[in-house]
């Protein structure tokens, strides 16, 4: 388990939102969602300078050399709008969406993130990350993690056709979801797993945030007097996002 230190931390000041799990999808459901989503980035768009987007942006993304998956243009011509107007975006991409490539950072200029990655912002230390695979005793989740994102394997799956390689990952998505719901023991396991993931960060560095998603909960946990660990939750039922302007930071949304 890797601990990265503050020493090559990006530094940044302003407003920033973050964000994460709108698992878009092409149906009607996520057609409403993706709405709601470019309303609420439609609302912060005067005074929003960087927006995190903390992974399973998409509950599924695989992107060709010359082809991307259909749907969510207003989503994306919303990013581009905010691009124009000089928003930074900063993707941290998820369990599902890990196989996001390249297409972000050339269309809409983000900068991609594929491990949890201290920043420092407004003068804060900040470790900022998707949230799953924290717990290093979960060997078989990280051992289909390190297989997803073997290049090689990468590339025999993009040899599939789109049909096929859409259909399977819908099965295995939905399959996840279920699986998720359903156990609410695991829910809390996975709660306490982050929690030792950050009490042992904290041994190795000291900090102030962690900012994570994942776990479709906003959460605002005091870890201690000075640290506070964020959960972004999510957009499927909280709507939820954490907004850091001159007044602080703020947890919004359904809960
Ligand atoms: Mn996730």
């Amino acid at each position: 388990m890797e601990f990265p230190d503050f020493q090559h931390a990006i530094t940044l000041e302003g407003n920033v939102y973050f964000a994460s799990d709108f698992h878009l999808e092409n149906t009607p459901e996520s057609r409403v969602r993706e709405e709601e989503i470019v309303r609420w980035l439609d609302g912060i768009s005067d005074h929003v300078q960087h927006l995190f987007l903390l992974g399973d942006i998409f509950d599924f993304w695989f992107e060709y050399k010359d082809v991307v998956p259909r749907g969510y243009y207003s989503f994306f011509a919303k990013l581009a709008e905010l691009k124009k107007k000089n928003v930074e975006f900063y993707y941290f991409t998820g369990n599902h969406d890990m196989w996001v490539k390249d297409y972000f950072a050339k269309e809409f200029g983000m900068r991609i993130f594929r491990q949890p990655t201290p920043f420092i912002i407004n003068g804060k230390r900040c470790l900022i990350g998707h949230g799953d695979g924290l717990d290093k005793r979960d060997k078989g989740y990280l051992l289909i993690k390190r297989i997803f994102n073997c290049r090689f394997n990468i590339a025999l799956y993009g040899a599939l056709p789109p049909r096929w390689a859409f259909a399977i990952a819908r099965a295995c998505s939905h399959k996840s979801r279920q699986s998720n719901s359903s156990k609410k023991k695991k829910l809390n396991q996975n709660e306490a797993s982050v929690m030792n993931y950050i009490h042992e960060y904290l041994q190795h560095s000291p900090a102030d945030y962690f900012i994570f998603g994942h776990r479709h909960r906003p959460l605002e946990i005091s870890v201690n007097d000075t640290v506070t660990y964020y959960n972004t939750g999510d957009w499927l039922f909280h709507k939820s996002y954490l907004k850091w302007t001159e007044g602080g930071i703020e947890l919004k949304g359904e809960n």
